[in-house]
């Protein structure tokens, strides 16, 4: 699938992709990622992306004309590989990210001819009108105050590229993930038997893998009953 980030600042995802699973993922050829610097399609002297607020306030708020120069380009791009493209706008106005619509983006993207483009918003905000003409859709990564919408593009990246097919590996993917299943994963314990006084649990090296299996199962329950209760009401019905 492919990626393409409007953003200040390109390098942030460099910092990012480079490392772990999303770079054997772009290794392994699972996803194309191009960034674009709306500076680049400016025309004054001063390559200006930002203006100060009608009506006054503080702060500054992007500019509509190179965001939208912006993506033309990427979508004139994107036709030369008969992609079009569903623009998602970072915000904390938008719908909180969850598990479900990471799994509903890359389904958009690998199966019905999407480039995820992802409008990455810095200062105060972006003008109005832009938004209305060319975003899609607007994501929040929850109820906090980030600097820009980078990082929430990064948090999406790496939770759609992780679900590419052929991104993990056997012993990752057998992992059930947290959210998977509905449930908070069980606890993981390794070497050395004992550590500052605490055992790992007698279960876990009994062999019997039944009774392992019945362990987690229920340690998943009662961590989830006592950090998470608002998850169980979904979680009974969905299978392990
Ligand atoms: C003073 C009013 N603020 C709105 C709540 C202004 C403001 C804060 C932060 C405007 C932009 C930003 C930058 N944040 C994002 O671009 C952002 C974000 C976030 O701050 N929290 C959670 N998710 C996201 S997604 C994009």
């Amino acid at each position: 699938m492919r990626f393409d980030a409007i953003t200040l600042f390109p390098e942030m995802f460099d910092a990012v992709l480079d490392y772990g699973i999303t770079r054997r993922a772009l290794d392994r050829g699972l996803y194309r990622f191009r960034a674009w610097n709306p500076r680049d399609f400016t025309d004054d002297p001063h390559r200006s992306v930002d203006d100060r607020p009608y009506g006054g306030g503080p702060g500054m708020l992007m500019l509509a004309e190179p965001l939208d120069r912006t993506l033309n380009a990427i979508q004139q791009d994107l036709a030369s590989e008969d992609l079009s493209p569903w623009v998602v706008h970072f915000s904390p106005r938008g719908h909180p990210l969850t598990h479900q619509r990471v799994m509903e983006l890359r389904d958009t993207a690998l199966s019905r001819g999407h480039a995820l483009v992802l409008l990455c918003g810095r200062y105060e905000g972006i003008d109005e009108r832009l938004l209305q003409r060319r975003v899609d859709e607007e994501l929040s990564l929850g109820d906090f105050v980030l600097s820009g919408g980078e990082l929430p593009a990064l948090a999406l990246m790496d939770a759609i590229i992780r679900q590419l097919p052929g991104a993990l590996n056997d012993a990752e993917s057998a992992t059930q993930d947290s959210f998977s299943n509905g449930l908070l994963d069980c606890p993981h314990y390794t070497r050395p038997e004992v550590w500052q006084g605490m055992a790992v649990p007698e279960v876990l090296k009994s062999g019997n893998h039944a009774a392992i299996a019945k362990w987690r199962r229920e340690e998943s329950l009662r961590l989830t009953a006592a950090l998470r209760p608002d998850l169980l009401g979904q979680a009974q019905r969905k299978p392990d």
